[in-house]
């Protein structure tokens, strides 16, 4: 590193604001999956937002590019620096302060530092519910949460981050900062530039602070654990149980067998439910803000008469609270006990609920005919209609080879995707690895209005370069 550069940012953010020693920086250097590693030519930490605005501004005129990171637990590459040893990552983990929380507005506004996990329990200390909940809850950031738009498990009755957000700070890639943390529900005055910055990965601005909405806090919960014959019988079930408890569903998940069968093997403590093998299981929760419902008997009802139909082929509805824990553990751990199987592809798409049966048959028959054997980890908040479509390896077959048809097969799932009208990146964002992807099923016109927008912000292209565009 230029000595004189690297002093500059010192004086910035002091010795405790960059990461020196080598062991410590390969965390920030390659994602946990081992899928994604670069290079940097420093590694940044600031602890607030002058700090921030200070390096970027540095940066800028130095023609330095920034790649800002949060937890680093995306699953597209997009917080990671390439591999040219020129870029800056900048970490926001030392910006963890909660500033303020108004229980009365049903606010609170953290840094962008702050983990997502840290929201929900000081949420919980003032009797209010902040309602994004995903399986990186303990390390991932609000900031990285904003800059993909994260989804997760709680999308069906309270939206994605977006719907999350009032307002946000952020300091531009030349260092100006834009205070943007306003708590109103009503806001008419011109284009909504937070919306800008929620989804944009990083490539447009650092995301420095966020006003998030609080909720009430539910007091009564029911989960069930559901064995079901078919993905029609899941989107059957979803409408039978949302009209006959309106918006307590707060909670839909779909699993292949495959899925279950992975977790129960590899993730420690985690077991299979029921004595018998099912093709399809649904983890299903209900919540209310009244402690005196009786949410279990309501989800044992619409249970039993789903039973009658068919629907249902067996369902246990959690009686405890370690219950209750476990059954999430079985459905939160299939992303690690995937990485255990050898090689994989991940594709986190979205189509419309309805749809979901026949895409499902539609691409199963399609990669059959690919690689035979394929064992389909497909699972996912099929509430909102978003299958997590990852394929692992057939036991039997070389990782090359399986490798070496990679394009391949995600080819024929993007393919059915747009046949079925559906998005390539439902949650997880496009970062490096669906950003070629996105060129080929993104319409022109689209493509055009997102490169002129980061021309009009970033005219230097420094703002995590390569990223989603
Ligand atoms: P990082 O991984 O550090 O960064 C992600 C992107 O945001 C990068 O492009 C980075 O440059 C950018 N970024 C980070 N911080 C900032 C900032 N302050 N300003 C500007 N840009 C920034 N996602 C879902 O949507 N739903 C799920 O259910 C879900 N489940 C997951 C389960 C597991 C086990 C794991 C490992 C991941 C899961 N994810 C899920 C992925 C999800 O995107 C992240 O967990 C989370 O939202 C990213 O936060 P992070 O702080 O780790 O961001
Ligand atoms: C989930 O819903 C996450 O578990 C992770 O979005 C998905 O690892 C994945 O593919
Ligand atoms: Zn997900």
């Amino acid at each position: 590193v230029d000595s004189a550069f690297l002093e500059q940012i010192e004086a910035i953010v002091g010795p405790q604001g960059l990461v020196t020693d080598p062991i410590e920086a390969q965390s920030y250097l390659a994602d946990w999956r081992g899928a994604y590693s670069g290079v940097a030519r420093l590694i940044v930490r600031p602890s607030n937002t002058e700090q921030v605005s200070a390096v970027m501004t540095l940066c800028a005129r130095a023609g330095i590019a920034v790649v800002p990171q949060g937890g680093n637990t995306g699953l597209c590459g997009g917080s990671i620096p390439d591999s040219s040893g020129d870029q800056v990552v900048m970490s926001l983990t030392r910006m963890n302060r909660v500033i303020e929380v108004d229980p009365l507005n049903d606010t609170i506004t953290v840094e962008a530092g702050v983990v997502l996990q840290r929201i929900q329990d000081v949420a919980l200390e003032v009797n209010r519910f902040f309602p994004l909940s995903l399986g990186a809850q303990g390390s991932c950031t609000v900031g990285g949460n904003l800059a993909t738009n994260a989804g997760g498990t709680a999308v069906l009755r309270y939206g994605n981050m977006r719907e999350l957000t009032l307002g946000i700070e952020v300091v531009l890639p030349d260092g100006r900062i834009w205070n943007g943390l306003r708590g109103l529900r009503k806001d008419n005055t011109g284009y909504d530039l937070k919306q800008l910055f929620i989804g944009a990965e990083g490539t447009l601005g650092i995301i420095t602070a966020a006003v998030l909405r609080l909720y009430p806090q539910p007091k009564a919960v029911a989960t069930a654990w559901v064995a079901i014959p078919s993905t029609h019988a899941a989107i059957d079930l979803i409408r039978l149980v949302q009209s006959q408890c309106g918006d307590r569903l707060t909670g839909f998940e779909l699993m292949s067998r495959v899925s279950v069968e992975f977790v129960a093997q590899h993730i420690p403590g985690c077991k299979d439910v029921f004595a018998n093998a099912y093709p399809w299981y649904v983890l299903m929760e209900l919540s209310d803000t009244r402690a005196d419902t009786n949410l279990s008997e309501m989800l044992e009802q619409s249970l039993a008469q789903a039973f009658e139909t068919g629907h249902v082929l067996d369902a246990v509805v959690a009686a405890s609270k370690a219950q209750v824990n476990a059954l999430w553990a079985l459905r939160e751990g299939i992303s690690e006990a995937q990485n255990h199987e050898g090689p994989s592809l991940k594709h986190d798409i979205s189509i419309a609920v309805t749809q979901i049966p026949d895409f499902i048959a539609t691409v199963g028959q399609r990669l059959a005919q690919i690689v035979p054997d394929l064992r389909l980890v497909t699972y996912g908040h099929v509430g909102d209609g978003n299958l997590h479509y990852n394929v692992s390896k057939p036991i039997e077959l070389d990782s090359d080879r399986f490798k070496a048809r990679a394009d391949e097969l995600t080819e024929a799932i993007y393919q059915t995707t747009a046949e079925f009208n559906g998005s390539i990146s439902a949650e997880h964002g496009l970062g490096v690895a669906k950003r070629d992807a996105a060129r080929r099923y993104k319409a022109p016109l689209e493509l055009e209005l997102m490169q002129q927008l980061k021309r009009a912000i970033d005219p230097n292209g420094l703002m995590n370069p390569g990223k989603v565009l």
